[in-house]
């Protein structure tokens, strides 16, 4: 292994490559924080009993030889925090205090949006494991079980990235927001998590493989904003946070290739659409699944036009994607932008000023990257020959967020009344018996080297393993 950059020192109790040792009142605070942390992972984390799983476990935030894999018993994962290497010289790249160096501290004007920023992130980590909880007894391989574990291990470890800057920067309130991230629950009546995804239901693998792809992108784009921020540790924190979250949208897009590729052979071999009673997921329900988890991930990105994404780009907290490679001013005061809007009924755009869009910008360059993968598994229909084709719905489809939230539109963009969305929705959306086909196909298939039948083998293993590798052993 290469020498480490910053060695994460596995010595401690939490490991980390933050000193933790020099700060005892912080040691002791998330010392006392872990307890809980432990018993919401037993009680909200994965349900299906493993002896150990072929892990990846951050050991060094620089370039090259970052992750050690090995077998690990799930409760003894080391998760840890880990920031990215500090820049000396790094300064302030947009907004009002471009160029002036940037914060280790948080100033007091903006200790409120901050808190609140990292509370939002925070709570989505947490969420996204309590979905996910009971997929483990459904696993279509022994590949595929590790990596929702890895998922799941990788979430965790991001709730403690968020809950280190909270204990470490905001004193008791940032306490008691760690507090608050155990105690929200992913579709809870009472005391549900934050944002609409997290409160969705994750259950079956076609749905998992749809929320790494869709929501999980939606991750990579707000760190990669929350990376720009002039809070240094908190911008540090997401820079590695998005090393591990490649992994995520991996298994997301690797995943729908297969369950492509599997409906495809059955659909060549049988000369049919209507693989369902084969054992397979029809093309049609998996673009059904397409369109929801594309229309609530859409949703993430928060209304068209914000004052809060505004005064979060002016102070500094929250840049945009690949904010150094803008060809502007970084501070946009001037500038303005075209966003959607909906004018006398009718779809359409209206101007505004430059600020209060940047939510829009950032879902703009989101939706780009979400079309790559539907080009790529159209690429597997047409080398097969097939006419059929997936596609993103149009950005209007099913939002419960934004200037959209107040019509109803088919995924083609035509306005509709609320009638004909209720009479047409099934159409477009997973209905009941789609829900029920999908789940009666999630037969576990536990024993190493075999796969369930309505998804293709992975063409490559993990860390250079075969297929049939022992990745998992269970309890
Ligand atoms: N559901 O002014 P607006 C990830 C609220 S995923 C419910 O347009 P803003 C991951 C909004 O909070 C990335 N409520 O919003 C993925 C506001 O409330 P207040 C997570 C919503 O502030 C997979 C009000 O509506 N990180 O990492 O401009 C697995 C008005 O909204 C929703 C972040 O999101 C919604 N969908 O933008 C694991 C980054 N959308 O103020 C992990 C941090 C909006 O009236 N968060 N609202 O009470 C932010 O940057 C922003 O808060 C948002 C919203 C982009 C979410």
């Amino acid at each position: 292994m290469t020498p480490l950059t910053t060695p994460a020192d596995y010595s401690e109790k939490i490991p980390n490559n933050v000193d933790l040792r020099e700060d005892r009142r912080l040691q002791r605070a998330l010392e006392s924080w872990q307890p809980d942390f432990l018993n919401w992972w037993e009680s909200m984390g994965p349900t299906l009993p493993t002896e150990d799983v072929y892990l990846r476990t951050a050991v060094n935030v620089g370039r090259e030889g970052w992750a050690h894999f090995g077998h690990v018993a799930m409760k003894d994962y080391r998760w840890g925090i880990f920031l990215a290497e500090r820049d000396r010289d790094r300064r302030i790249a947009f907004g009002q205090h471009r160029g002036e160096p940037v914060w280790q501290k948080v100033p007091g004007e903006y200790r409120a949006d901050l808190r609140r920023l990292i509370v939002i992130q925070g709570d989505t980590e947490p969420a996204s494991v309590e979905q996910q909880r009971n997929l483990g007894a459904t696993a279509p391989s022994l590949y595929d079980m590790r990596n929702l574990f890895q998922v799941n291990v990788e979430e965790g470890r991001h709730l403690w990235a968020m809950v280190y800057l909270l204990h470490a920067y905001f004193g008791r309130e940032g306490r008691e927001e760690a507090e608050e991230l155990l105690h929200r629950n992913s579709g809870s009546e009472e005391s549900p998590r934050i944002l609409g995804a997290f409160n969705e239901e994750t259950p079956d693998w076609l749905s998992f493989f749809m929320f790494t792809y869709f929501t999980d992108r939606d991750g990579k784009y707000q760190l990669g904003t929350l990376k720009e921020s002039a809070f240094d540790p908190l911008s540090r924190t997401c820079e590695f946070m998005l090393k591990e979250e490649s992994h995520h949208m991996f298994v997301g897009t690797t995943g729908i290739d297969r369950v492509v590729e599997r409906t495809v052979q059955l659909m060549l071999e049988h000369d049919t659409d209507d693989v369902g009673g084969l054992g397979g997921i029809p093309l049609n329900v998996i673009q059904k699944y397409l369109n929801f988890h594309y229309s609530v991930s859409l949703d993430l990105f928060g209304s068209e036009t914000s004052t809060n994404v505004a005064n979060y780009f002016t102070a500094g907290l929250k840049g945009r994607w690949s904010e150094e490679r803008r060809r502007d001013d970084h501070r946009l005061t001037d500038d303005s932008v075209m966003v959607d809007a909906v004018v006398d009924g009718r779809i359409g755009q209206t101007e505004v000023a430059a600020l209060v869009g940047l939510n829009t910008d950032l879902r703009r360059e989101y939706i780009r990257d979400c079309q790559n993968g539907v080009n790529r598994w159209n690429r597997i229909l047409e080398e097969a020959g097939l006419p059929q084709r997936l596609r993103l719905p149009h950005t209007a489809f099913n939002r419960r967020v934004g200037v959209f939230s107040g019509i109803e539109v088919t995924p083609e963009g035509e306005v509709i009344s609320v009638e004909e969305w209720e009479r047409r929705r099934g159409a477009w959306l997973p209905t009941d018996v789609d829900k029920t086909h999908v789940r009666s196909l999630m037969r576990p298939v536990h024993e190493r080297g075999k796969i369930a039948a309505w998804i293709a083998p992975p063409r490559q293993g993990i860390n250079g393993k075969p297929f049939d590798y022992d990745y998992v052993h269970l309890a």
